[in-house]
């Protein structure tokens, strides 16, 4: 019975910790830079469906970027993988590296 009891609190903590992991990672969002605005802190990105920000289908668009040096690391034709968040300013890039 005891060991019953331990395996059950054991599975309940794995599968406890499994989800607080996926709802605490922004997942990486696949796509291709369209176009570079330095002088506006901008990047054009077109991607594919990106459901941890509510977009369902394939697009382009402008994305702000958390930092400037962000968009050192990439140009234009670059496939990338990116992270970003939606504010009520619009959409803004955290991270964002050259596809592998
Ligand atoms: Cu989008």
């Amino acid at each position: 019975m005891n060991r019953i009891i331990r395996i059950t609190a054991a599975l309940a903590l794995t599968v406890g910790l499994t989800t607080a992991a996926l709802a605490a990672g922004t997942a990486a969002i696949s796509g291709e830079v369209k176009k570079i605005d330095e002088g506006a802190g901008k990047i054009t990105l077109k991607h594919g469906p990106a459901k941890s920000l509510g977009m369902e289908d394939p697009m382009t668009m402008v994305y702000r970027v958390k930092d400037p040096a962000l968009l050192k690391q990439v140009k234009v034709g670059d496939k990338v993988t990116f992270e970003a968040e939606g504010a009520a300013t619009g959409y803004t890039v955290t991270k964002i590296d050259k596809a592998k």
